[in-house]
């Protein structure tokens, strides 16, 4: 079997209950959040061995937010505590005409903070098979930059997958710089999951180079997968595209490119409960497919449902397991979009 750890930031989330506004609320809900977390909190509610490497406060919510890794059954040996705060984040939840609001009261984190020229990431690294790792890390200091740059290479030469969601944080930094930095990612990377800012395409839909056009066509994808595979050689590339319908009625495909073909998935309609964590959905469900070597056309399937099964689970996390899933992958009620 194989075993899986993630890289990043665990912060905690605080929204306020019933779509109330933050500037009239007199509650918060608590939840932990973190892309790269989500990951591994989701891979462990399947059934994978999953571990989580952060930096951590000494504090009682750095306690609190180890019992959350564990109650998930993710393993927090590797986690280093520290001094300094917990990151933290504000979900203001949209409903009808409102949108969401995201709120980040991160800056200098114990995780942001830490200096990590002694993690020994090779000698942490060789017991997994598969590292995870994301864009937002680097974003959030020149500590974290370093740190990634150490994981990567030591992930490389112990032989693990890797695979990176560039997960591109307009409010953490610009798209110029973030495209810069994470490209230099781009060589220790097997599985590329989601490619804003990486190439071609920004969310707004301007072209950044090469002439494509926001429309994903399947066309342009298998170009775009094509152009990336050519110069870096990957095992995967996989995006999703989302449209919004109206309200919280939305519908989700994916693209995912392997060996020289590109797959589209089916369609799934669906309606939104909590979106946040939904591309880390997409990331365990596509992590687990792979680990237990589905067919292509299954892996983007199963993705998207993983994706589509989070948008209905309050949180940021994928508590579910692999027969809902596969359920829901399988339901006659899917679309197939072309
Ligand atoms: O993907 C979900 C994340 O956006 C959320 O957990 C918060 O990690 C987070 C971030 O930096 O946006």
């Amino acid at each position: 079997d194989m075993k899986f750890i993630a890289i990043g930031e665990l912060m905690l989330r605080l929204s306020p209950p019933n779509y109330e506004k933050l500037v009239t609320t007199h509650d918060f809900r608590v939840n932990y959040g973190g892309a790269e977390a989500n990951v591994a909190v989701s891979l462990a509610n399947l059934g994978v061995d999953s571990t989580f490497f952060t930096v951590l406060p000494n504090s009682d919510l750095g306690k609190s937010t180890i019992n959350y890794l564990k109650s998930n059954d993710v393993h927090t040996k590797h986690i280093i505590r520290s001094e300094g705060r917990m990151g933290l984040y504000y979900l203001e939840e949209g409903v009808s005409v409102r949108p969401s609001q995201v709120i980040y009261d991160r800056a200098d984190s114990a995780f942001a903070e830490y200096d990590y020229k002694d993690v020994d990431f090779e000698e942490i690294l060789k017991d997994y098979d598969w590292l995870h790792i994301s864009g937002i890390t680097p974003a959030l200091s020149y500590n974290c930059r370093k740190m990634m740059d150490m994981a990567v290479k030591a992930a490389k030469k112990m032989g693990l997958t890797v695979s990176f969601d560039p997960n591109w944080r307009s409010t953490l930094w610009s798209f110029e710089t973030a495209r810069d930095v994470l490209s230099k990612y781009l060589p220790y990377v097997d599985v590329l999951i989601g490619i804003e800012p990486i190439h071609v395409y920004r969310e707004d839909g301007t072209d950044v180079k090469d002439g494509l056009t926001m429309d994903p066509s399947f066309k342009d994808m298998d170009r775009v997968f094509k152009a990336i595979d050519e110069q870096y050689h990957m095992k995967a590339i996989a995006r999703t595209v989302r449209y919004v319908h109206s309200g919280s009625n939305n519908s989700l495909k994916a693209f995912y490119y392997t060996n020289g073909e590109t797959y589209e998935s089916k369609t799934i309609n669906f309606e939104i409960v909590d979106r946040v964590g939904g591309g880390d959905a997409f990331s365990s469900g596509l992590i687990y497919a792979l680990m237990d070597n589905m067919t292509p056309e299954d892996t983007v399937n199963f993705a998207v449902a993983s994706s589509v099964m989070k948008h209905a689970i309050r949180g940021d996390t994928n508590i579910t397991c692999v027969d809902h899933i596969k359920r829901l992958m399988k339901n006659s009620s899917f679309d197939v979009q072309r």
